[in-house]
């Protein structure tokens, strides 16, 4: 055997040790991604678009297994993000919510009432505040490739209809884990407790909690409506977009190309899932609330003045958090809102 050949048989039996696959020097034989809820969801069907088209792609060099229920963590989604950055997680499609207690400008989209409408969405992920988080993300560690999106939060409830700020009071909410919401349910008179989705479903099926805020294909698709969350607000207070990512060592152990394969299909994925997230729920389709209907479900919708008085009533907690978000960010969310094209 010559010196050279006997060489590539000692590195090819140590890389086999290590795991890695054949044919694919420093590459790990599956890639951990990360995702809070199931493949049915919206959410984890991005997932699944997105690792098929790199495990296609890239002929397998590349293969992503998915992890639904933050389960990488423990469900404690909060923890999501300083596991991807520690590489615990080599890969997630994550909840800006999720992430805003490390990367505090995330809370933008948590601001009460910043987004009107799909159209002020696209202006802010599409644009330039789109391109200002991505650097934040990059700085914090982690490669961000593309948004998608969870969805306009509605809230519910098993007590009864919310149609004013003073329906909230007493009302016992689970809410997610940035602290602004904390002070958004408060400022409206409610009593909320953070805790992680995991926990949140038994304590809503005990009915440990009262309500809890989700966008409508999470709230439909864990059938929130069975453990007795009958009455429904539509106010599109907040919306949370979603973001795919990559820990930076995976990133950078691979190739040019298919580092290139793998954001075009984010790029890809992500468009996909957000078409699929916004299905049923708009004013143009509201086939996903219709079956909601079905299931004995009170659908409270606001007129201009009763979403108003919940506008003002969230007002300092916007006023507060702006100053966290950062002053100029937020300036420029709201110009490109303005000059959103409609
Ligand atoms: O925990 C939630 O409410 C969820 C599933 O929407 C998020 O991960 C932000």
């Amino acid at each position: 055997m010559k010196v050279r050949n006997l060489l590539g048989a000692v590195a090819c039996a140590a890389a086999m040790l290590l795991g890695a696959p054949a044919g694919a020097a420093g590459y790990k034989s599956e890639y951990k991604l990360s995702i809070v809820v199931g493949t049915t969801f919206p959410w984890g069907q991005g997932a699944v678009i997105w690792s098929d088209l790199v495990r296609e792609r890239t002929d397998g060099r590349i293969n992503i297994k998915i992890y639904p229920g933050t389960s990488l963590v423990q469900g404690d989604q909060t923890r999501e993000f300083p596991a991807i950055r520690q590489g615990l997680i080599d890969m997630a499609i994550g909840s800006t919510i999720n992430w805003s207690p490390q990367i505090k400008e995330l809370n933008l989209f948590s601001l009460p009432f910043l987004m009107p409408d799909y159209a002020a969405i696209d202006a802010l992920i599409h644009g330039e505040v789109g391109r200002l988080l991505f650097e934040r993300i990059e700085k914090a560690g982690v490669v961000p490739l593309a948004w998608g999106e969870n969805g306009y939060r509605q809230l519910s409830n098993s007590r009864h209809a919310v149609r004013t700020p003073a329906d909230l009071k007493g009302l016992k909410l689970r809410v997610v884990g940035s602290p602004l919401y904390i002070d958004t349910f408060t400022a409206l008179g409610a009593n909320p407790t953070q805790m992680s989705w995991a926990d949140a479903q038994p304590a809503l099926a005990t009915g440990a909690v009262d309500g809890q805020e989700n966008p409508l294909s999470i709230y439909a698709g864990s059938k929130l409506y069975d453990v007795a969350q009958k009455h429904l607000t539509l106010w599109n207070y907040v919306a949370d977009p979603l973001v795919f990512v990559v820990n930076r060592e995976v990133w950078q152990s691979w190739s040019e190309e298919d580092r290139a394969i793998v954001r075009k299909a984010a790029e890809e994925a992500a468009l996909q899932e957000i078409e699929i997230a916004r299905k049923g729920v708009t004013p143009e389709d509201t086939s996903l609330l219709d079956e909601i209907a079905t299931h004995d479900v009170t659908v409270t919708t606001l007129s201009d003045e009763e979403h108003q008085a919940f506008v003002q009533a969230t007002r300092p907690v916007f006023d507060k958090w702006k100053k966290t978000v950062g002053e100029a960010l937020v300036d420029q969310a709201e110009r490109d809102i303005a000059a959103r094209a409609r």
